[in-house]
């Protein structure tokens, strides 16, 4: 990511974070992602000796969580008590070593950003005014008019809402020039470089002064001093990051963690860690992080995985499908940390079955092996070298610098292809010195330097591999019996670690070819399936989609993307049949119809102009069933109904045999 090392070895601790989800719905690969790259550094630093605070956690205050638990009919704290599992479960499930788990509700935060407000506000930062302008709720974001993208917001395409409101406003302006020259003299303050250059231009046109209250609802941490007021959840959100340390808690811990040594985002919120963050903790008087390091975006079929598009890949579906350790490989390995990537089934299962089944599991099958069957099961001691031996440990040593400069420099792809040219060189040894030849000939000693060799390479790529795939590394170093307590990254990994004599058995497959697509229902687990709305395209007042609203889009439809079997797989059709049906006051083709597709739903279709309501009741219809509900002319919808034609002529699908109502549509 850089050419300089930027994790640098120091007494201080290394704390490492990830961004805080939201809960407003169910993690997917995005999340995995930054949350694997964390757990491989915080694994990777503990192996190396320091001491790790490694945190993650959830974001549940704001208006967006409030409304999405107001759609599902619960409450906010009923929606976070449930998506935080998920996430936890998640985790456990990709085995990620978080050291602690922040919830923005728990009362040791509120005490926090209560403290930060004091202080910021004593700095003469805070102070009251009228904010005027547009709010985006997914995004929980600010924007001036001219900011906007066809009226949208810039960046995820939605509607956003107008706001004029009394509040409090922090004092951005008054840090621009603290904030340029910080990022000036710390060229690896925001990683990478296009990033950097990203934020550096930001600034330099102009910071305005930030809202940092909502008025009109409740769902978050209020104002000391003016509890009808609350605080804007990013600064809420940022502020978590103190509340781990220890901040104004546990002088202790704040003393040996503080600062962060790095935050890893995406690259969608660089702008409120590099910018907001930053003036916020100089505000306080508080040090500033070392290193913001973004990341880019997964994309599914190129278009970017996100709960809100509803095109999302489950972390458990990955894991059941493809294992724990196959899942954070391939996320870590597939794409250069930084660039964007685009996920497919056939690029997993080709990384699975070039990489993991034939380079890694034929190394650990083979050394295992040729133990049993020439040595009886017990490593023979190693005797002299020749240059193929040499070769091998030479390989090992430049492979322990390589690896090093990949880490600390966030190079995760590069540090994985650094250990696999050494796995594929301890094969290409195998190859070439033909052990089994010397068996055959007798020639015990040249035979037990090989046999030790091979054991030894692969106990090494074993070591390398326990930041990334820390089960396969227990694994292989069960298989070839050497334990790792307490030593660190160094020792572990130099020459000549594993001791003669110790039983070795034919080790199992490590990895199983895979072949198949993603298997029937691997995209399941987000509730989420709206379809994309590209910025710039704005949603008609009648609703969304062809069958709820005729709005023309505000500009040319996208090329429609192929999609794979499992992208279709999310959409969730269902048979259904209409009981009721009513037009809506107010619109001239929109109804309501009540439905029943196996449960009862509200649906408001714009179909008015093709059909009267008293000739719906009765008839057979195909619903998708997890579209996000939406709000129009106050009623909510609950799905979509399929039809077809323009929309005087609209026809609706049907189905032509008995199916029961909620049947799937295959
Ligand atoms: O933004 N590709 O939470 P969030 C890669 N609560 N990474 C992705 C991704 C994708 N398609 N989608 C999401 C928030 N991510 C705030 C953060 S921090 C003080 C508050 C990852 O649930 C990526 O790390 O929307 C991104 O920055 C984060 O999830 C956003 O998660």
């Amino acid at each position: 990511m850089t050419e300089e090392r930027i994790l640098k070895q120091e007494n201080k601790g290394f704390y490492i974070t990830t961004p805080i989800y939201y809960v407003n719905d169910v993690p997917h690969i995005g999340h995995a992602y930054t949350t694997v790259a964390a757990d491989v550094l915080a694994r990777y630093k503990r192996l190396c000796g320091e001491k790790v605070l490694f945190a993650t956690g959830t974001d549940e205050h704001g208006k967006k969580i409030q409304r999405s638990a107001q759609q599902q009919g619960r409450t906010p704290r009923a929606l976070a008590d449930e998506v935080v599992r998920r996430f936890q479960d998640a985790w456990k499930l990709l085995d990620i070593s978080y050291d602690d788990f922040i919830r923005t509700t728990e009362d040791r935060h509120a005490a926090v950003v209560h403290e930060m407000w004091n202080r910021m506000k004593a700095a003469g930062d805070i102070y009251e005014g009228v904010y005027e302008g547009w709010y985006c709720v997914p995004d929980e974001s600010y924007w001036t008019e001219k900011e906007l993208v066809n009226g949208a917001c810039p960046v995820c395409g939605r509607d956003v809402e107008k706001v004029q409101e009394q509040g409090y406003f922090f004092k951005l302006s008054r840090y621009q020039q603290r904030l340029l020259e910080h990022i000036e003299t710390h060229p690896d303050f925001i990683l990478p470089a296009s990033r950097r250059n990203e934020i550096l231009s930001f600034v330099r046109e102009g910071l305005k002064d930030l809202s940092i209250t909502r008025a009109g609802f409740d769902w978050g941490i209020k104002v000391p001093d003016n509890p009808k007021l609350v605080i804007y959840v990013w600064l809420d959100a940022l502020l978590n990051y103190l509340t781990v340390a220890g901040f104004s808690r546990d002088g202790e811990r704040f003393k040996q963690f503080w600062p962060p040594s790095l935050h890893i985002v995406g690259k969608d919120i660089i702008k409120f860690h590099a910018v907001y963050w930053p003036a916020f903790l100089m505000s306080a008087g508080i040090p500033l992080p070392e290193h913001i390091v973004a990341h880019g975006w997964w994309t599914l079929g190129d278009v970017k995985m996100s709960k809100s598009l509803g095109n999302v890949v489950s972390p458990e579906s990955l894991v059941s499908t493809y294992g724990t350790d196959a899942t954070r490989y391939f996320l870590m390995r597939e794409v250069p940390f930084g660039l964007d990537g685009n996920f497919s089934d056939t690029a997993v299962q080709t990384r699975i079955n070039s990489d993991l089944a034939n380079d890694l599991g034929n190394l650990l099958s083979r050394a295992t092996g040729m133990v049993v069957r020439f040595a009886g099961g017990v490593l023979p001691a190693p005797d002299t070298a020749d240059q193929f031996d040499t070769a091998l440990q030479q390989q090992s040593a430049e492979l322990s610098g390589a690896y090093d400069a990949a880490m600390n420099t966030i190079e995760f792809h590069a540090a994985l292809t650094a250990v696999w040219e050494f796995i594929r060189g301890a094969n290409r040894y195998v190859d070439q010195t033909k052990p089994w030849q010397d068996a055959k000939a007798g020639n015990t000693q040249r035979l037990n330097t090989r046999l030790y060799h091979t054991i030894e390479a692969t106990r090494i790529a074993a070591i390398y591999l326990i930041p990334f795939m820390p089960g396969t590394a227990r694994t292989i170093l069960a298989a070839v019996s050497q334990e790792t307590k307490g030593l660190g990254l160094k020792q572990l990994a130099a020459w000549g670690g594993s001791a003669p004599g110790v039983s070795i058995a034919q080790a199992q497959p490590l990895f199983e070819k895979k072949t198949d697509a993603l298997k029937a229902g691997a995209n399941a687990g987000s509730s989420a399936a709206e379809p994309r709305q590209p910025a710039g395209r704005k949603k008609g007042t009648d609703g969304q989609g062809p069958a709820q609203s005729a709005a023309k889009p505000a500009q040319p439809p996208m090329m429609t993307p192929i999609i794979s079997i499992d992208q279709f797989k999310t959409v969730e059709l269902k048979v259904g049949t209409i009981l009721s049906a009513q037009k809506v006051e107010g619109s001239s083709k929109l109804i309501k119809l009540e439905v029943d597709i196996g449960e009862k739903r509200t649906i408001v279709a714009g179909i008015g102009k093709s059909y009267a309501p008293e000739d719906l009741p009765g008839k057979r219809i195909v619903v998708v069933a997890n579209l996000q509900p939406a709000e129009l002319f106050g009623i909510q919808s609950q799905g979509m109904l399929l039809a077809a034609g323009d929309p005087e002529h609209l026809g609706l699908l049907t189905v032509d045999r008995d199916a029961a109502n909620g049947t799937r549509i295959k």
